[in-house]
């Protein structure tokens, strides 16, 4: 196969990289990488990103990391089952709503994770708990009030495959530590009903974490 995906489970930029790998029916091979044993940082890999981090792909020789980066470069490359609407507009929402979700999402959702799952549940601290539950919420209002069809931007695109990562990790965080997390029956109904749509794609169990998975 032309393609290799370097991936770190649970990574949620990864993740949409997986996505679009899936959702394209591009081959590909894929390589885990652990964090716990460093593999990130072994010679071979920081010759393909420098940063040391996943995910990163080499598709015929050429490597390539950044996430935002990668799956652009899938979309042109492999113009097939598009994720980008046409018009430049529709484009420009596209990759509006994932810098906003960068921005906004993923810096709370990923505080919560290191709060709650990082760290032993002696050393949690309820405040900061809390804290990063509530700027989980703000964002919420945001990302409800956005969501006016079945997908972020009208059709399936690199949005709803930046977006749901990012949603996932409070919910994972409840499934793991029941209470301090976001439940699913508290997320706003239309997006609660969007991340369905994600789960029911035909190729999404297998981009799953695998670690999750028991
Ligand atoms: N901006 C990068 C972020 C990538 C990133 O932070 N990856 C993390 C995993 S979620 C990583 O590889 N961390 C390993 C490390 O920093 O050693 C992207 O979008 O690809």
């Amino acid at each position: 196969m032309a393609l290799t995906f370097y991936f770190g489970s649970g990574s949620p930029f990864a993740w949409k990289v997986w996505l679009t790998l899936e959702h394209k029916g591009i081959a590909y091979t894929p390589k885990r990488l652990s964090f716990d044993n460093d593999e990130t940082r072994k010679p071979e890999f920081l010759a393909i990103n420098p940063r040391g981090r996943v995910p990163a792909i080499v598709d015929d020789g050429f490597a390539l990391y950044e996430s935002n980066a990668i799956c652009e470069y899938l979309e042109e490359q492999y113009p097939q089952k598009s994720l980008l609407p046409k018009d430049p507009k529709g484009r420009a929402l596209v990759r509006r709503l994932i810098g906003e979700c960068e921005d906004g999402l993923y810096k709370p959702g990923s505080d919560l994770m290191s709060k709650v799952l990082y760290v032993s549940p002696a050393e949690r601290d309820p405040k900061q708990i809390d804290e990063a539950k509530a700027r989980l919420r703000e964002e919420l209002a945001y990302w409800q009030g956005y969501l006016k069809g079945d997908f972020f931007a009208g059709q399936l695109s690199l949005a709803d495959f930046s977006i749901y990562p990012y949603l996932r990790m409070p919910v994972r965080v409840e499934e793991r530590a029941p209470g301090l997390g976001l439940k699913r029956e508290d997320l706003p109904a239309n997006i609660a009903a969007w991340m369905k749509r994600i789960e029911a794609l035909p190729y999404f169990e297998k981009t799953i974490p695998p670690h999750w998975r028991g």
